[in-house]
């Protein structure tokens, strides 16, 4: 018998396994894909590390989480400057100096402030209830046309007056030359990948791919004292109150026999009229040399039951029906749920690993 049986071999599930075995737990782990790693797992191909589910990159305030990660593998030093290309036109991100020098020829910080200014003071007027109208007020008119719109709309299948508005703000401005996608001091790509990573944190850990826990519930939850679930909260109640609305990535990786085809890591399509929201070029991530390349064009589409779930639509209506499960939850005995899934919550690596540390010591910390 163990004591846990964690349900979802991802980040949140490798870390409370590491955890609870430091302190002498016996776990296993079971994922229905036929890998560990969950969206964070890579593919080798062409000596390339292909991220399989959209660009992760790792950044965070938080020192004890990345010397956390860093202890299990050493992480480079690649900064995420994405590009934004719209209607051919190239532009820095997030909004800098650089991105109001492209839009306006505007060189000094004051410059560029008098224009935002003036772009965004008759939406400062009252609280932003929805995403365009925190856009609006945060950038103004022409950032909002031509870098934001577009590209929101289409990846989240909603108008951006029907989205929270908190989605924007997780992207910076600044009135400096600078293209760091993150304010955060620490950011990185594990040396080597991140299945280096996901096989420090699951080492002498039993693990089993291509279980349904579906499937078997009943048997699977007879093997441990306890269970940590990590998929679908919806999913674990059989969708008794409805589904929650995610959004979903269809990939489309492509190898091609050029050494560099857009010399950056992601590169944005921001306008409407192209189907995908971004192209990734994977070997950049890690300052890779290898003859070839592989990129992936990313097509947002709903998840539905049939899709893989990527990103929770955090509006209110599925937010009042998570909460209905979250009460649900709360009464399952000896269930733990953790992680973007389970939780509904737009989480970054960092949190969610920050979030299964912060279970595991209020678990184990005498
Ligand atoms: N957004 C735009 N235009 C852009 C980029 C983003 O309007 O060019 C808006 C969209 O509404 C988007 C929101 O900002 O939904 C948040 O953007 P993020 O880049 O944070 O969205 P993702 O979660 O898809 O980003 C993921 C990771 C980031 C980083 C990024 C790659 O969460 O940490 O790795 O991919 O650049």
């Amino acid at each position: 018998m163990y004591d846990y049986l964690i349900v979802g071999a991802g980040l949140y599930g490798a870390v409370f396994a590491h955890e609870a075995k430091k302190n002498g737990k016996t776990c296993l782990v079971i994922d229905k894909r036929k890998h560990l790693g969950g969206n964070i797992y890579c593919e080798n191909i062409e000596g390339i590390n292909v991220h399989k589910y959209g660009a992760h990159i790792f950044h965070t305030n938080d020192k004890n989480i990345w010397d956390y990660v860093n202890s299990f593998v050493p992480f480079n030093r690649y900064t995420n400057s994405p590009l934004a290309n719209y209607k051919g036109q190239l532009y820095n991100l997030p909004f800098n100096m650089n991105t109001f020098y492209q839009l306006w020829q505007v060189k000094t910080p004051q410059e560029a402030l008098t224009i935002i200014e003036k772009q965004t003071s008759k939406y400062k007027e009252k609280e932003p209830t929805n995403l365009e109208e925190q856009a609006l007020g945060l950038v103004g008119e022409d950032i909002y046309t031509k870098l934001i719109k577009g590209y929101t709309e289409k990846q989240w299948g909603r108008k951006a007056t029907d989205l929270p508005a908190f989605i924007i703000k997780r992207l910076p401005l600044r009135f400096t030359f600078d293209n760091n996608y993150f304010n955060d001091t620490y950011q990185g790509i594990p040396i080597g990948g991140y299945n280096r990573l996901i096989n420090g944190l699951l080492a002498d850990i039993t693990c089993r791919t291509n279980v349904d826990f579906f499937e078997q519930k009943e048997e699977l939850q007879k093997l441990a004292h306890k269970t940590v679930f990590t998929g679908k909260i919806d999913s674990y109640f059989d969708y008794k109150f409805g589904q929650l609305e995610y959004r979903s990535l269809r990939f489309e990786h492509e190898i091609l026999d050029i050494p560099n085809y857009q010399g950056n890591a992601v590169v944005n399509y921001t306008e409407a009229s192209i189907p995908y929201t971004r192209i990734l070029e994977h070997k950049h991530f890690e300052f890779g040399k290898q003859p070839k390349t592989v990129i992936t064009k990313e097509y947002p589409l709903e998840a539905g039951i049939k899709n893989e779930p990527y990103y929770p639509v955090n509006d209110a209506p599925n937010t009042q029906r998570y909460n209905k499960y979250k009460e649900l939850a709360k009464n399952e005995k000896n269930v733990i749920f953790g992680g973007r899934l389970a939780e509904y919550k737009y989480y970054d690596m960092h949190q969610v690993i920050g979030s299964a540390l912060a279970k595991t010591r209020k678990i184990f910390s005498p």
